[in-house]
């Protein structure tokens, strides 16, 4: 007996995931919207804001990045921010709405000396009430569990394609590499966030091979981001032909489907994207969004644009205690959301189409 549309799966196989791309487009989407609907409220969204802690001269040579050393991207280089610098921006961005903070750093991995730096940029970003997220490139198990001490919730690190592509575009670590970074992040507790980069050139294949590891990992990621290519000048993937654009809302779809209980995050390349696509996405069963107007070094939509996205399609930000389960986390998360209802910092809510926080808490106490 074929197991039923909505339950959980770590077995898919590359045919059934053929399958789904290969579905007319209403059809595949429908389907994605169903399994959306049965697993969550389909016009809530989450959101993040990233900062790029620490700027590029990265040692590795990921063609598709504006950070690495190997090619001149004309970036400017940033040393590890200051924690304080870190405090300020996490602080706007929670006053805008966001409820998790990502941290990026253009590092191969994280050095022992950092480490404190880090571990305490974790610690007082969380104590703001704000969900903590952070990138550093390849975890030990032993940093993996400082960071989950430290009270991290979630470790971005990203397979980027399938794994036959993956020398096309990265030669100095390996697909194993990422995999055990991953485990070490699984093990150590903290949540995973792992997805990938479309528009790199690769074929349909390549998103069915990406998708296939991710939904096959012995727990699916919380989080799976799915960027578009932003194309960089000075990188080898700058000239790559544009992919079609529905080809995009596809991938978004199938991972959707494959990976029902994850949060599919519209990543990277919502600048690029009209409206019509980024709809199409979240129709699709996308339920996340970076927010601000910076990515990590390229520019992401202008924060007044997405307010008026969100009214359009009226969809509202996700309150950060319908996603959370562990209680210190909710009990800080709450102090934030107590905050923002004083009519002087919670107007973002509002602008954001957010429902009233206080709706969320006559639903809970009925429900407990
Ligand atoms: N250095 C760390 C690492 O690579 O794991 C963390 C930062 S890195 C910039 C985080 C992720 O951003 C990459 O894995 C990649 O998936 C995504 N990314 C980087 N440059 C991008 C671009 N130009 N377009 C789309 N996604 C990009
Ligand atoms: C992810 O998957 N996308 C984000 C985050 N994880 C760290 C990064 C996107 C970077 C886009 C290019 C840039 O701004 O440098
Ligand atoms: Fe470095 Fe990360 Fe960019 Fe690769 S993606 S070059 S590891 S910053």
């Amino acid at each position: 007996m074929s197991a039923p549309m909505d339950s959980v799966r770590h077995d898919w196989q590359r045919a059934e995931i053929e399958a789904l791309f290969a579905l007319p487009f209403n059809d595949l989407l429908f389907q994605a919207a169903s399994v959306h609907r049965q697993h969550f409220d389909a016009n809530a969204v989450q959101v993040s804001t990233l900062l790029s802690i620490k700027t590029g001269a990265c040692p590795e040579d990921c063609k598709y990045c504006s950070q690495s050393g190997h090619y001149n991207t004309e970036l400017e280089k940033e040393k590890l921010l200051e924690v304080q610098k870190v405090l300020e921006e996490a602080r706007a961005a929670k006053e805008k709405g966001a409820s998790r903070f990502c941290m990026g750093a253009a590092w191969r991995s994280p050095r022992d000396k950092d480490m404190p730096y880090v571990l305490d940029m974790v610690r007082q970003v969380k104590a703001m009430g704000l969900e903590t997220c952070m990138t550093l490139g390849m975890l030990t198990d032993e940093q993996a569990g400082e960071l989950a001490e430290a009270g991290l919730d979630y470790y971005n690190h990203n397979l980027d394609t399938s794994p036959e592509y993956y020398s096309q575009i990265i030669s100095t670590r390996t697909y194993n590499d990422r995999l055990d970074t991953l485990a070490h992040v699984r093990d150590a507790g903290i949540k995973v966030c792992a997805g990938g980069i479309i528009g790199m050139g690769e074929d349909r294949n390549d998103r069915i091979g990406l998708l296939q590891q991710l939904a096959n990992l012995p727990a699916h990621p919380e989080s799976v981001p799915i960027n578009m290519l932003v194309k960089i000048k000075g990188t080898p993937l700058a000239e790559v032909d544009d992919l079609d654009p529905f080809e995009f809302v596809r991938t978004v779809a199938v991972a959707r489907i494959l990976m029902p209980e994850s949060y599919v995050r519209l990543s990277a390349g919502r600048q690029e994207m009209n409206d019509q696509t980024q709809a199409l996405c979240f129709m699709a069963g996308a339920n996340s969004i970076f927010y601000g107007e910076r990515l990590l070094t390229t520019d992401n939509p202008e924060t007044n644009a997405d307010r008026v996205l969100f009214q359009r399609l009226g969809l509202h930000a996700l309150d950060p205690r319908q996603e959370c389960s562990d209680e210190a986390t909710e009990g800080a998360l709450l102090d934030t959301v107590a905050a923002r209802e004083n009519p002087a910092s919670g107007l973002y809510y509002d602008a954001m189409g957010k429902r009233p926080a206080k709706d969320v808490l006559k639903k809970r106490a009925t429900e407990h």
